[in-house]
């Protein structure tokens, strides 16, 4: 008899829209608002600071400390110490990984155990979930809604059910998963929100892996809140981030796990035992952009600043588009994302997809290969128990160059006079 060549913890695979969808953008070279990344440059001071990181002698090519090179984990402790209000002691309670991605990982098998039930907020970013499942837990949803009679226009009006957040809480919950600014939605969550969570998690004793990667993109006056630095959180949360998207950069798949001491010991374990240590360079040059940041920090020269007040432009741009041609968008309160709604959109998909699929993964499939423009379905980002009542929306990417949105738009605007 054949051997078993599978392992049990790949038995978990999701229908994942990225690989189908970056094919497709890759195939049909359409305008792309799909994956988020964007199509302009870094700042200039980080892609000096890599150059001059890559000069700067043999160390820089060779291996540095596994849990992070020093000088990025002194930054890290020292920037995040600040705007959390306490010590963060770099060498024991920060983890450098490769992305935000891998420090999920890492959080997850490190802290879940089989048969351990996960809260998982809905619409999440969609690796959660496989990695729950590998890890042997169990993944428990619960949606943002938007609020009755809201109308819907912004990502504020989405919220969470306090009974029905609390009844998901049980002897089996061992953490809750949440990210704020949230992709696709762009809903920052407000202190309160955060409160009803770090309240149920410290009544059960759960933890909190905080996905923070858009932390420093919120518009329009709204600020980002990290759940760590409320009472009581500190010890039961991973706060994950992200140089890629702190600096533009994505492709240099860097990011950040800052924990407890206590906490961190369990993610050195998976990351020792998986990716061992990142590259050097790119550590050094996000080291050097985060200390010139830390000086910077709230004057009109801080990238932290001026990313947001760029892309708040892009997203009015992107906003009043889809408005006019009958879209309706959620305005999100931070974040890379927006996502509208396609309801009233007619077309005819019938010998687009399968019957079986949720309508917008039919629709953005029809809609990159016959109009040329790639977005995203946002059926993606949720459980498959609530994948189609999310069906109706789409998600658009506006971290893009400003002639990008102007070729979207011109599509758009062209599509809608034949409609
Ligand atoms: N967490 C969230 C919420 C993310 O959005 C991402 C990055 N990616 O999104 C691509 C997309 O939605 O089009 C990550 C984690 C991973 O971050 P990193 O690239 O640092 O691994």
């Amino acid at each position: 008899m054949a051997r078993q060549l599978q392992a049990r913890r790949t038995a978990h695979p999701s229908k994942t829209a990225w690989l189908e969808f970056t094919q497709l953008a890759t195939d049909y070279n359409p305008v792309n608002l799909g994956q988020g990344f964007p199509d302009f440059s870094p700042p200039k001071f980080i892609q000096e600071a890599l150059c001059k990181a890559v000069n700067g002698g043999h160390q820089m090519h060779q291996y540095t400390r596994a849990f992070g090179h020093a000088p990025l984990v002194h930054i890290l402790a020292k920037f995040f110490g600040r705007i959390m209000g306490r010590e963060i002691d770099p060498l024991e309670e920060v983890l450098v990984t490769a992305g935000a991605y891998q420090a999920l990982f890492c959080a997850i098998q490190a802290l879940i155990d089989e048969g351990d039930e996960v809260i998982l907020v809905e619409p999440f970013f969609d690796c959660y979930r496989p990695m729950v499942k590998m890890a042997g837990g169990k993944p428990v949803y619960v949606c943002l809604r938007p609020v009755e009679g809201s109308g819907v226009l912004s990502s504020g009006d989405w919220v969470l059910c306090a009974e029905e957040l609390a009844s998901k809480f049980t002897p089996c919950t061992k953490a809750i998963i949440i990210n704020s600014p949230n992709n696709p939605l762009g809903k920052v969550f407000k202190t309160e929100e955060l409160q009803m969570i770090a309240d149920l998690c410290i009544k059960h004793d759960v933890l909190c892996i905080s996905d923070e990667v858009y932390e420093w993109l919120t518009y329009d006056g709204n600020k980002h809140v990290k759940i760590a630095s409320l009472p009581g959180m500190w010890e039961r949360t991973v706060t994950i981030s992200s140089a890629g998207k702190t600096f533009s950069a994505t492709g240099w798949k860097l990011g950040w796990a800052i924990t407890s001491a206590h906490n961190m010991k369990y993610l050195k374990i998976i990351h020792q035992g998986s990716v061992y240590q990142c590259p050097t360079v790119t550590q050094e040059a996000v080291a050097r952009g985060l200390e010139r940041e830390y000086e910077l920090f709230g004057t009109p020269e801080s990238y932290f600043q001026q990313l947001p007040a760029m892309l708040h432009r892009k997203r009015q741009k992107l906003a009043s588009c889809l408005g006019s041609v009958g879209l309706q968008p959620v305005m999100p309160e931070g974040g890379y994302f927006m996502i509208a709604d396609i309801s009233s959109v007619k077309v005819d998909l019938s010998d687009q997809g399968n019957e079986d699929e949720p309508k917008d993964f039919t629709f953005v499939r029809w809609l990159t290969k016959e109009k040329g423009l790639a977005t995203i379905p946002v059926s993606t980002f949720f459980s498959p128990e609530h994948s189609r009542e999310f069906s109706k929306y789409i998600r658009f990417c506006f971290v893009k160059e400003d002639s990008t949105l102007k070729a979207a738009e011109d599509i758009l605007r062209k599509w809608s006079q034949t409609q």
